[in-house]
């Protein structure tokens, strides 16, 4: 690859040389998945609980066009504050560095940069996964590709119920993907801990899912793996409640006619709105939890490799 796309943190070149674990963060929780300040101090706290458990953290974006591993704080306050950050996913990454711009990397193009800096290992909220109603619109995030291919474990709170969970997990199963719960039997589904759909395997510590991860690689299957810790129960929402918010957002979504990558932002949106910000708090003490497990995870790596 041409060098001179990639950029590192002092931190995270430290850290790379040492040998020490490495965590990468996704920044559309950043520019389009929360409000500020709440997302700069999220952003700051996620990184700073992953130091805790052991890791160095690396928020990836893409900065004037440049693939960024690890953030300064003006560079996180910067995709906290700015308009001019866009959405991007796999598809977006060639135009933005083409043409030296700015963009906050989903959980695809975040796989993507990650596996490009050697990281094995990436903490967020919630992936993407096959829409409700595919089988007419075809939505289906390309998140579910990346972790097709690229060799990136992805710790998450499972996906949330704006999506169809019977279907994500379908493909997944079809792309040999791996859906592991952390200390659960049962899918949880981002606000909740449960969805009516089971897990494929139940491990219950970082070393079995780093043993997992390492066995998965090893053999030379390419992909990824999907990490599910559920929320934790004191910050979970009410499942009627928060079921009837999604489905509210989706109708609107429905008739405003959303597609594209505009769907899962305007749905992201309206479930705040229609929630009004209780569930900012339940986002935040997920994405959080799952930085704990993840870097915990990461150092169960190293020490195996
Ligand atoms: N789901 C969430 N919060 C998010 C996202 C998804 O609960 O912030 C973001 C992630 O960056 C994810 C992306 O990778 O949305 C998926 O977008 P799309 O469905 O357009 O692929
Ligand atoms: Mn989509």
């Amino acid at each position: 690859m041409n060098p001179s796309y990639i950029t590192f943190s002092e931190r995270v070149l430290a850290a790379r040389k040492e040998g020490r674990p490495i965590v990468a963060l996704e920044s559309t929780i950043i520019s389009h998945g929360m409000p500020y300040p709440e997302n700069m101090n999220t952003a700051r706290e996620v990184e700073e609980i992953i130091r805790q458990n052991g890791a160095e953290p690396a928020t990836i974006a893409i900065i004037n066009g440049k693939i960024k591993i690890g953030l300064a704080d003006n560079e996180l306050e910067f995709l906290a504050t700015s308009k001019e950050i866009m959405k991007a996913s796999r598809r977006d990454l060639p135009y933005l560095l083409a043409t030296n711009k700015h963009g906050a990397t989903t959980v695809a193009a975040t796989m993507i940069c990650a596996a490009m800096a050697g990281i094995q290992v990436f903490v967020t909220g919630g992936i993407g996964g096959v829409h409700r109603e595919a089988v007419v619109t075809m939505d289906i995030s390309a998140d579910l590709q990346e972790l097709a291919k690229t060799n990136v474990a992805v710790v998450c709170a499972g996906a949330k119920s704006i999506l169809d969970l019977g279907l994500t997990m379908e493909y997944l199963e079809t792309n040999g993907v791996p859906v592991i719960g952390y200390q659960t039997d049962v899918l949880p589904a981002f606000y909740t801990r449960r969805s009516p759909f089971t897990v494929n395997y139940r491990l219950n510590t970082p070393d079995e899912v780093a043993s997992l991860i390492q066995a998965k690689w090893n053999l030379g299957l390419e992909g990824g793996v999907v990490i599910a810790n559920p929320i934790p129960e004191e910050f979970a929402m009410e499942e009627a409640f928060i079921n009837n918010v999604m489905d509210m957002a989706l109708s609107e979504a429905k008739k405003a006619g959303i597609n594209g990558k505009e769907v899962t932002p305007f749905l992201l949106g309206k479930v705040k709105e229609l929630t009004k910000g209780t569930s900012l708090e339940a986002n935040i003490a997920l994405v959080k939890h799952n930085a704990e497990i993840g870097a915990k995870i990461a150092a169960c790596l190293t020490t195996r490799i």
